[in-house]
């Protein structure tokens, strides 16, 4: 059973414990003593259930047990045992007699207390999940024990005047609530002084408590050689490499109305007025310069380049490697076009509502001298008030191909949830994910393709002489090639100039007009797909792309020598977030910006865990690095190295990843929902000896 179920399973069991207690409590004092021991002896194998279930899970790391193990199942067999040996016997003897004695002698609180607070005990447990999440500690725990004897004594002295040591008990109650809650809330509050600072200027002083166990191979000693430098003076060459040329681009953020293919009009924040924002395209070595200004966002705005390992102060991360550009300002952003690949860029400013709002566009980098041949459509899917749309596409985006063309489809994801991609008619490759080529990327026909928010695969292969279906989610046709002779697509060409990618398609290349030569139909006669049948596609089994292509060798691998590792325990729970408590998206137990932040030293292997015990998918995204898959849910990919930006953390899901900190500057390390961002789940990657002039409170 994966992991995710078992969680399921857990929770399922804990709450049918807790009801049938809670059920048995309630029957009792209603006198119906016979109810009363049926749910009792539901309770009494429900609650040694939990204790197999939990078990269970424990096989999927410490992690996905913490608090159960420590808190919730110690208390809930305790109660167990105390409500069967005190409320049992005379629950048994009650539901023999059948008289109206034994209905009486079932509501005496010798029987009902004892049910109910096991009832209380039970439920604590899920409410402790929920509420409170990973990890449990110590000041938590006393609360909610003092809460479950407090609802006991509430519950005895409701039914009874003559609770013995009641006095003693509320006192005693009283004076755990108050221990839990000075344990929890004093050391947050001395944290929320000091954390706003140790998350930016961590880089000088990281040595704050809350770092704790994440940070085993930090060394003070190291960190004093390490030269101080602001991440304002980590900036791109003005100049390209030897070959390349300059290109400048001016992109101005403005409100706009946008008009899709279809007519429709929606309300937009935009650069230059259109969505995604213009197309900049590099080839490698080129030095990209982009001149951003602000006509009239008045929440500001920056550029990040998602993907792109640009250097630290290019960024765009306000707060931290600049201030967000206000209206009427302006931002010179300039690097070198060294990775090559479908990459994106979007503000990192409110960057929620901004990228939501259409503040994005492509980021296209070929290599030197590639000849452009076939047909390139860059296809960035985004949600606009509930349509699908690609590129500025509401409706499909049509294009005659001539058959024996070849086909590069980049699809990248712009929303904050993963998007499902099946493309019909023909057999393909992924021959790239997050702008990285794959090794060995075999023939693929009939598959998922499952894209994480903010990720990019690149789809190639020749087109064969019926039609190319590609389709999002399993519902919107997004795109559809036809050769000039098939299927209904003889209409007018809606995927050129204004279309996907604006301006991305590069169709009607030399090679686009040869005749058919050897098709995909033909080499793979048996695995060609039917393009018109959308309902086969849906059905199609999701991609595994830990077992796809081929290995190659990579420069460090799980049995390398790690000079740091962090782990990064995904959850919900209430916590401290920006000034006040929040139910936030936490990570270790912490929210933005009391989350600690992960310090490395230029050259460092760095190994960093992430487990998701929550019940979103986190797509998680460093800035500044490509990281190596090592293992997810502790195997190993058997395919092609896996170089990812962002990798979808599933519920259940634990993934171990490499890089190598060759980046130096202060780094976002988040999950790309940016509405989870956005409630707590981020923290900051910074080099030792790297300071920032700006206030490092940035909250998106
Ligand atoms: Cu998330």
């Amino acid at each position: 059973m994966t992991t995710d179920r078992l969680m399921v399973l857990d929770l399922l069991v804990s709450v049918l414990a807790a009801a049938a207690w809670v059920g048995a409590g309630a029957a009792a004092a209603a006198r119906r003593p016979r109810t009363a021991a049926a749910l009792m002896a539901g309770a009494l194998v429900a609650s040694p259930a939990r204790a197999g279930s939990v078990l269970a899970l424990a096989g999927a790391g410490w992690w996905f047990v913490q608090e159960k193990v420590t808190i919730a199942l110690p208390l809930l067999l305790t109660a167990s045992v105390v409500a069967a040996v005190t409320a049992g016997p005379r629950l048994l003897a009650a539901s023999r007699a059948a008289s109206e004695a034994g209905r009486d002698a079932a509501r005496s609180p010798a029987v009902v207390v004892p049910l109910l607070g096991a009832g209380y005990a039970a439920a604590a447990g899920p409410v402790q999940t929920f509420l409170l999440g990973y990890p449990a500690e110590p000041g938590s725990a006393l609360i909610l024990l003092a809460v479950v004897a407090g609802a006991v004594l509430l519950t005895w002295r409701a039914m009874t005047p003559r609770v013995p040591l009641l006095r003693a008990a509320t006192a005693a109650t009283a004076v755990a609530a108050l221990a839990g809650g000075a344990l929890t809330f004093l050391p947050a509050a001395t944290a929320e002084a000091a954390t706003p600072v140790a998350a930016t200027a961590g880089a000088v002083a990281p040595a704050t408590a809350e770092g704790g166990h994440d940070m085993p191979g930090h060394d003070m000693s190291t960190q004093a050689s390490a030269p101080v430098r602001p991440v304002t003076d980590l900036r791109g060459p003005s100049a390209p490499a030897p070959g390349g040329t300059v290109r400048r681009f001016t992109l101005t953020a403005r409100t706009a109305t946008v008009t899709l293919s279809s007519g429709r009009k929606v309300a937009a924040w935009t650069f230059d007025g259109q969505v995604p924002g213009p197309p900049i395209t590099a080839e490698q070595g080129d030095l990209v310069e982009v001149r951003l200004r602000n006509a009239d966002i008045t929440e500001g705005v920056t550029l990040h380049w998602h993907g792109y390992d640009v250097p630290s102060g290019e960024d765009g991360v306000p707060g931290l490697t600049q201030e967000a550009v206000p209206p009427g300002g302006e931002f010179v952003y300039r690097f070198v076009a060294a990775q090559t690949g479908t990459y994106w860029y979007h503000t990192h400013e409110v960057s929620d509502i901004g990228v939501r709002m259409g503040l994005y566009g492509m980021l296209v980098v070929k290599p030197r001298g590639s000849a452009t041949t076939g047909v390139d459509l860059t296809l960035p899917v985004h949600t606009f008030a509930g349509t699908t749309v690609v590129g500025d596409h509401d409706q499909p985006v049509l294009q005659e191909v001539a058959p024996g063309t070849p086909v590069r489809l980049r699809l990248v994801d712009t929303d904050n949830t993963p998007h499902r991609f099946t493309l019909a008619g023909t057999v393909y490759r992924l021959v790239a994910v997050d702008g990285t080529d794959l090794s060995g990327p075999g023939p693929l026909s009939r598959a998922g393709l499952r894209l994480p928010a903010g990720g990019r695969y690149d789809l190639a292969f020749t087109m064969p002489s019926g039609p190319v279906v590609l389709r999002v989610d399993d519902r919107t046709e997004a795109v559809r090639l036809t050769t000039a002779a098939s299927g209904p697509g003889h209409g007018p060409r809606h995927g050129t100039g204004n279309g996907a990618g604006n301006g991305s398609a590069t169709d009607d290349a030399p090679g686009a007009e040869r005749t058919a030569g050897p098709t995909a139909r033909s080499d793979h006669p048996g695995d060609v797909t039917d393009a018109e049948d959308a309902a086969a596609a849906a059905g199609w089994p999701e991609l595994d792309l830990t077992r796809y292509g081929t290995p190659a060798s990579t420069p460090y691998t799980s049995r390398s020598r790690f000079d740091r590792r962090f782990t990064l325990v995904l959850d919900r729970g209430l916590a401290l977030g920006d000034g006040l408590p929040i139910y936030a998206h936490t990570i270790n137990g912490r929210a933005y910006p009391h989350v600690a932040t992960q310090v490395v030293a230029e050259g460092d292997l760095v190994r960093l865990t992430v487990v998701n015990r929550g019940r979103d998918t986190h797509p998680w995204h460093l800035h500044g690095h490509r990281v190596l898959v090592l293992a997810r849910d502790g195997r190993a990919p058997t395919g092609s190295p896996l170089w990812l930006d962002t990798f979808d953390v599933r519920p259940g899901e634990v993934w171990e990843v490499a890089f190598r900190a060759a980046n130096p500057g202060l780094w976002m390390n988040h999950c790309h929902n940016l509405s989870h961002a956005d409630l707590g789940m981020m923290l900051h990657l910074a080099y030792e000896g790297v300071t920032t002039p700006f206030h490092g409170g940035h909250g998106g």
